[in-house]
């Protein structure tokens, strides 16, 4: 019977190859695109400049955050062309990029559209088609107008509607530009982070429930615009999706399997399932213990909100890819049920860390590749095999330019990678590598860096200079295969 879970989540043992069959395995297969990536509040600055409104995190970090904030960043919005120009030098295929929604709608009313913007990013999309790059462009990475979060921000369905206006403007000017759109970029961590633990913006600590809340409207939302994409924008080649979080698990007691196959569900499940799996709803185990908990604490609802015949038809399929983001992983640990409301606390396992695991140091993140080739497996035999674009994977180190670490990294990941897809038939598409430069890393400021170009934040000019990791990866990306 212990087998059997194994059979189900994928963690069957795989036959390892023939030492002959090695360099096969460590070769980047022609439908492999590599890319590089950045998002909009993290690089561009110049935050109040041609029209730009505060978003969220400009309001959040003028008074929180140690003091950093995002007015200057890298300065991309003025840089863009270097930038772009460092990672076709690179010999990135993709560039992966996020739009700032409150530099196009300020107001964030479809009435008041900001040209300044509209022209800005059709000279920067531009630029990267010009530099033999493919954009692949996120619609919303985080950050919004400031204005919504004076009505609840995500927890308050007033954004669906909001999300579906910022959404149209931007199909109508750049669909034919652009072919790969990402609606939203982990959706799970900004609702955890932004409306259960207060750590983003707008700083909700409403564990219990602001997560969910937030999590079945950004689904809502995502559906709409896939649906408005696919309806009015969409070419034969175009592609739209979404892209979650998601870190591996491994059992911390061998005999308790399905702690790890619980933990999965509510990391990377809750907001995977309804888009991917065939009954287009949260995950069965999700909905049972959310809906226990909620009754012994009093509640005559669960707190997970339903997810009604009609939305699950909406958002059921609506995904032409599996986006992952993939940095680390947990060990996962049964505990006895708890009645706290917390989202996590919900799954009834704790999440730890394996003291054998390697540590990054500026994030205390666990290095864990065998997570990535696990990962990948797991959403093939859940998901039944779909592509899948990782679209971010790295690691944060304290700025030098000889990156050793962060070179290890996408070595050991590329490999599982490859292995996963070479090996085992998952159909990975694209590896992205977060990413291009040194950015305002959200609530950790400037304090750690995952560019593979340095970028000196107390130089006037933000001068960049790549590292080693960016060599290793041209290099790579050159020979189209990892060495042995
Ligand atoms: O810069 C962000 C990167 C950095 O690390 C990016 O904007 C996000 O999309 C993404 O979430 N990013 C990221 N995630 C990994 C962080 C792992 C932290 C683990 C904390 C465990 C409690």
């Amino acid at each position: 019977f212990l087998l059997l879970p194994c059979l189900i989540f994928g963690r069957t043992t795989v036959n390892l190859p023939n030492p002959s069959d090695d360099d096969e395995l460590l070769k980047f297969p022609d439908d492999l695109m590599i890319g590089v990536a950045s998002s909009a509040f993290q690089t561009e600055g110049a935050w109040d400049v041609d029209g730009k409104s505060p978003s969220n995190w400009d309001e959040y970090t003028h008074v929180n955050n140690f003091g950093a904030n995002a007015d200057i960043a890298c300065d991309s919005y003025h840089k863009y062309k270097e930038d772009i120009k460092l990672a076709a030098n690179g010999n990135f295929k993709f560039f992966r990029m996020s739009l700032s929604w409150s530099r196009i709608l300020p107001t964030g009313s479809i009435g008041n559209i900001n040209y300044n913007a509209i022209n800005h990013y059709k000279n920067v999309l531009n630029e990267v088609k010009k530099q033999g790059m493919i954009p692949f462009v996120t619609l919303y990475h985080w950050d919004h107008p400031a204005i919504f979060d004076k009505f609840g921000g995500w927890n308050s369905e007033k954004m669906i509607i909001a999300f579906n206006d910022y959404a149209q403007v931007v199909f109508k000017h750049f669909a034919n530009i652009v072919k790969f759109w990402t609606t939203i970029n982990e959706p799970m961590v900004y609702c955890y982070y932004g409306h259960g633990k207060g750590f983003f913006p707008p700083g909700d600590t409403f564990e219990g429930r602001g997560p969910y809340i937030c999590g079945q409207n950004m689904l809502i939302a995502h559906a709409q615009v896939y649906h408005l994409f696919k309806n009015k924008y969409n070419n034969s080649d175009s592609q739209i999706g979404i892209v979650n979080a998601c870190w591996n698990f491994y059992p911390e007691n061998p005999s308790e399997p399905e702690s790890a196959d619980i933990a999965f569900e509510y990391n990377c499940g809750w907001l995977s399932n309804p888009i991917f799996s065939k009954e287009g709803d949260y995950p069965v185990i999700m909905k049972q213990r959310i809906k226990e908990n909620s009754y012994l604490e009093g509640l005559s609802t669960s707190r997970l909100p339903e997810l009604t015949e009609p939305m699950i038809n909406l958002i059921k399929g609506t995904s032409d890819y599996f986006g992952l983001n993939y940095y680390s992983s947990r060990m996962s640990d049964k505990v006895e049920k708890t009645q706290s409301g917390k989202w996590f606390d919900d799954s009834g396992v704790n999440m730890t860390i394996n003291n054998e695991w390697p540590m990054d140091v500026a994030t205390w993140i666990p290095i864990v590749p065998e997570g990535l080739g696990d990962i990948l497996r797991i959403i093939k035999n859940k998901y039944n095999n779909p592509p899948v674009y990782i679209l971010e994977n790295g690691i944060a180190s304290n700025g030098s330019s000889y990156d050793l670490v962060r070179t290890k990294y996408f070595y050991s990941h590329m490999k599982e990678m490859l292995a996963a897809k070479n090996r085992d038939g998952c159909n990975v598409k694209a590896y992205v590598v977060w990413s291009l430069l040194d950015s305002f890393e959200w609530v950790a400021g400037y304090r750690q860096y995952f560019g593979i170009v340095y970028v000196d934040h107390n130089s006037p000019q933000r001068t960049r200079t790549p590292k080693t990791s960016y060599y290793w990866l041209k290099d790579m990306i050159h020979q189209r295969a990892l060495p042995s």
